[in-house]
């Protein structure tokens, strides 16, 4: 595993150009945190713009439409997301699986064409408050690892995957670093069974109401490789603040 933790910013659906400022102060700053790696996801609309902003972080997209190209209005390809300066794109967020229907399946259509177009994939997997109760947390994560992952030979190093329960995305809610270090070592053994050894290799984010204050604990959980960011990355100052955690 890489020894420096990834901290990743999921800026969602926010952001116009007035926020590109702060993605230049998150790179001024990156500069001088050399012990972790920094990446933001702006909106398709600022892909371009934030790579020309922000030298030193990676800039990513939210998600791809899985087909290269032809008449699907309003989507993006991965190709084009790649044009645009990503170098690595989200798929299978909760929200896109809970607001657009994306099924395992497509999720794992898109991280092949994410992968195609020559970057590297952040797949998201999690469940639901009602699954966690029901004892079916690890079964769920399973089923979505089985069913989302891209597969085949030299995939593993190109594949992150981000832990993010559904209950704790934006509610304030976080698992105990326990349950997150339990979850984590489950995906590990889920990576093994499917890519072997390169499984032990490949990177796993928690994701869920992450802020300055609790990323040390969270980010010193067992197995924790760094963290997916949403509503604490849309300021330099907070997202800041959890990179100086991490490093
Ligand atoms: C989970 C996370 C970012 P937030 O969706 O992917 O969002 O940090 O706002 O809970």
């Amino acid at each position: 595993m890489s020894a420096r933790p990834y901290i990743v910013g999921n800026w969602k659906m926010h952001g116009t150009r007035a926020m590109l400022s702060e993605a230049r102060a998150i790179d001024r700053a990156a500069e001088r945190l050399i012990k972790v790696e920094v990446a933001i996801a702006p909106p398709f609309t600022l892909i371009h713009a934030t790579r020309k902003e922000a030298e030193l972080i990676a800039i990513g997209a939210q998600d791809c439409h899985p087909a290269d190209g032809g008449a699907h209005t309003g989507d993006i390809s991965a190709a084009m997301a790649k044009d645009a300066g990503a170098t690595f794109t989200i798929v299978g967020h909760s929200e896109r699986r809970a607001n657009h229907g994306e099924t395992d399946a497509l999720v794992k259509e898109k991280a092949h064409a994410v992968l195609d177009a020559g970057m590297t994939a952040i797949v998201c997997v999690g469940e639901t408050e009602a699954e966690r109760d029901a004892g079916k947390a690890q079964d769920v994560v399973s089923g979505q690892l089985q069913g989302s992952l891209p597969t085949g030979d030299d995939v593993a190093d190109k594949v992150t995957v981000a832990y993010e329960p559904v209950w704790a995305i934006g509610t304030g809610r976080t698992p105990t670093p326990d349950d997150i270090a339990a979850m984590h070592s489950h995906i590990r053994s889920k990576l093994v069974e499917i890519y072997g050894e390169a499984g032990s290799e490949v990177r796993i984010l928690y994701g869920g109401s992450v802020n300055p204050d609790n990323a040390a604990e969270l980010l010193a959980a067992d197995e924790v490789g760094g963290a997916l960011v949403g509503g604490a990355s849309l300021t330099a100052e907070s997202f800041l603040g959890i990179i100086v955690a991490a490093a």
